[in-house]
């Protein structure tokens, strides 16, 4: 199946490379696509470099930061209809690009998303602080519990989409431009009925570089659950009304 790898990035100069090689040889097969945020610590002349010997490597340049969310909407949009299967993968090796085989034969298999998970039996963090830790599992709770998603990670960065199903729900109402894009792609899916598999990963914190989870980020993904959450209850009691008046 036709596959394009997409790695956001945005100051990753000390461990792009070594993710990109990394991936070339865990799946020599797919395409890669490095999405830059207008770096200027040298990501994309490393970016540039590789993909002078590898001709299966691109480089989207956009000029400003506009958000992981944004960076993967804008990507997905201009390349799902030239390929079978889409990824996302962290560019500072927190996901292993040696586990990626195994979540595209999970979609080669018929899933529609596959999702790395932390958060299923076998899965595990390593790294993370307590609060962190926290953050991450609550608002994994919470946003299954607003949306009723019966998923275990919901905000896992590690996936493939299936690009039908993409097709199918369309990127153009999704509006997260933050972390909160996971969540949202995960709802959508889910409504779009989805058939989504989640595979255990191993996710490490980063070992260089410095994380761009802000206090924005976590308050967009919020709000945005919360009203769609909101949303869902109000349709789902005005549907009971009008099922008994009938
Ligand atoms: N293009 C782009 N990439 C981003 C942006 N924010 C974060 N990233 C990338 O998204 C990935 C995850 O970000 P990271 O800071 O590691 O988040 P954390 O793992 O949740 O702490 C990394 O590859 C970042 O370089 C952004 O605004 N634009
Ligand atoms: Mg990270």
């Amino acid at each position: 199946m036709r596959t394009l790898v997409v790695v956001p990035t945005y100051f990753e100069v000390e461990s792009i490379g070594e993710l990109l090689s990394r991936l070339i040889a865990a799946v020599p097969s797919a395409d890669v696509i490095v999405v830059d945020d207008g770096s200027t610590d040298g990501t994309c002349d490393v970016v540039s470099e590789l993909a002078a010997d590898h001709p299966q490597v691109a480089l989207r340049r956009r000029s400003h930061k506009g958000g992981l969310g944004s960076a993967y909407r804008d990507t997905f949009s201009a390349t799902f209809s030239d390929y079978d299967l889409l990824v996302e993968i962290d560019a500072d090796l927190s996901h292993e690009p040696e586990a990626l085989p195994e979540l595209l034969s999970a979609a080669q298999a018929g899933a529609d998303v596959v999702i790395g998970s932390r958060y299923v039996p076998g899965g595990q963090i390593i790294g993370w602080s307590k609060s962190r830790l926290r953050l991450s599992r609550w608002g994994n709770r919470y946003a299954s519990l607003a949306l009723g998603l019966a998923i275990n990670d919901a905000t896992a960065g590690f996936r493939v989409y299936r690009s039908s199903i993409i097709e199918q729900f369309g990127l153009a109402d999704i509006k997260s431009d933050g972390y909160g894009f996971q969540v949202e792609m995960t709802y959508q899916a889910v409504r779009a009925g989805a058939r989504i598999v989640e595979v255990p990963i191993t996710f490490r914190e980063r070992a260089s570089g410095e994380s761009k989870m802000s206090r924005r980020i976590v308050i967009e993904a919020f709000l945005f659950t919360t009203i769609w959450g909101v949303r869902d209850l109000l349709l789902r009691q005005r549907a009971r009304r009008m099922y008994r008046t009938q």
